[in-house]
């Protein structure tokens, strides 16, 4: 299938490009170094360093000997989306070319309309591409688990039946985000539902829970395969950051009490999920939405399990508790579904103490570039 990637730059978009690549699809890759950019100015760049997106596409080629198309833009600019639709025509589109962090949203109001302008323009955009250019293609959007919020009911997949008043119909499940982002990844959803009933578009609108590891199948062994891995209060993932102060002496900065629970996943189970849904495609006019996830953790218990598992390779980790710098629910229910992607096929990963070794090792190796500045600043709500 020809599959382009939005957003191929990314924690996420690299390591999908290769497993696609790898699955003998022919991929392009469409990016503009938002989030390399974003990093530089606020300080905060990834543990190591990683090549250009064209470098990179040079690296994977010699390993797999897979091509990939790559164009380098900003997707707010229709001249430059349409250039890459006419150009490449795909089958099926992933977009992931969104600002994707919560606090980097809450920063100041230019972090905000960046989020806002940069998440609403590029999924408009896309929206009007693939009419113009690909009408017959599936678009696989990355939404998040934080759309739903924490509300004390059972979470489903995607859809609410309501009963009112002795009738009933089904409607996108309440939403309530905790953070501009998430709130864009809400209104993102309005948008695709609006045009899959206008336009009969086929979307997949993935809710995807916090991810976290760095080593998949075809980076296994090449370093200089791996996605960025941030730690920083901004780009990094609570079980990202925990890992690195834990082998860099930090203790773990448990926001609030500890009890936000969120329904985390393996990187490739990432993988995984994006390639079971280009694979079993939604039908004309059908928003399909998944919950993306494979296990909750509260935040408590993963700093438990870290602190565990780094005691067993020697590491004393110290957990602290900081005051909440976000404003979100510190103790909660928390029961959402997810059963939609094991029906097509997923095959967890669980976060096993295993997987916690390997990464910790990982990480030891990089020890000294460990920049204690970068792990906590209070970016407050
Ligand atoms: N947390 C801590 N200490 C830390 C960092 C985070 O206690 O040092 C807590 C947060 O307060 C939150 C939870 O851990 O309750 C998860 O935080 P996170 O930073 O790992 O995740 P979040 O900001 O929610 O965003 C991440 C991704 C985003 C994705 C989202 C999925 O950056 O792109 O959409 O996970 S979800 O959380 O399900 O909405």
């Amino acid at each position: 299938m020809k599959v382009l990637i939005l957003g191929g730059d990314g924690y996420l978009g690299w390591p999908t490009a290769m497993h696609l690549s790898a699955a003998g699809h022919e991929v392009g890759l469409a990016d503009n170094y938002l989030r390399r950019n974003l990093c530089r100015e606020e300080d905060v760049e990834p543990l190591f360093a990683v090549p250009n997106l064209n470098e990179r596409v040079k690296r994977w080629g010699r390993v797999s000997g897979c091509g990939l198309a790559v164009f380098i833009g900003d997707l707010i600019h229709w001249e430059f989306i349409s250039h890459v639709f006419e150009t490449f025509r795909p089958e099926a589109v992933i977009h992931y070319a969104e600002q994707p962090s919560a606090p980097h949203s809450m920063l100041n109001r230019r972090a905000a309309m960046l989020t806002l302008t940069n998440n609403l323009t590029v999924t408009a955009n896309v929206i009007f591409a693939i009419k113009q250019f690909s009408p017959d293609s599936h678009l696989i959007k990355l939404g998040t688990m934080g759309e739903y919020g924490t509300p004390d009911i059972d979470i489903e997949e995607g859809w609410l039946d309501v009963a009112h008043k002795g009738r009933r119909q089904t409607f996108l499940y309440p939403r309530q985000a905790s953070s501009l982002y998430h709130t864009t990844k809400i209104m993102d959803t309005d948008l695709l539902w609006f045009y899959v009933r206008t336009w009969k578009l086929r979307v997949t609108d993935l809710m995807q829970g916090p991810v976290y590891g760095l080593v998949t199948e075809t980076n296994r062994g090449y370093p200089e395969l791996y996605p960025f891995f941030n730690y920083d209060e901004l780009f990094g993932t609570v079980i990202n950051r925990f890992i690195v102060q834990a082998a860099g002496g930090y203790p773990l900065t448990v926001y609030g009490k500890g009890g936000q629970t969120r329904g985390y996943l393996d990187l490739r189970d990432t993988l995984q999920c994006i390639e079971l849904s280009l694979n079993h495609p939604a039908s004309s006019g059908e928003l399909r939405i998944f919950n993306q996830f494979v296990e909750l953790f509260a935040v408590n218990g993963l700093a438990e399990r870290i602190r565990t598992v780094g005691k067993s390779i020697g590491l004393k980790v110290d957990i602290r508790s900081v005051a909440n710098p976000r404003i979100e629910q510190e103790e909660h229910y928390y029961r959402p579904a997810s059963t939609a992607l094991l029906e097509l096929g997923l095959q967890p990963h669980y976060l096993s103490d295993a997987v916690l070794v390997e990464m910790m090792e990982i990480i030891l190796r990089h020890k000294d570039a460990i920049d204690a500045h970068k792990i906590f600043r209070g970016v407050k709500w």
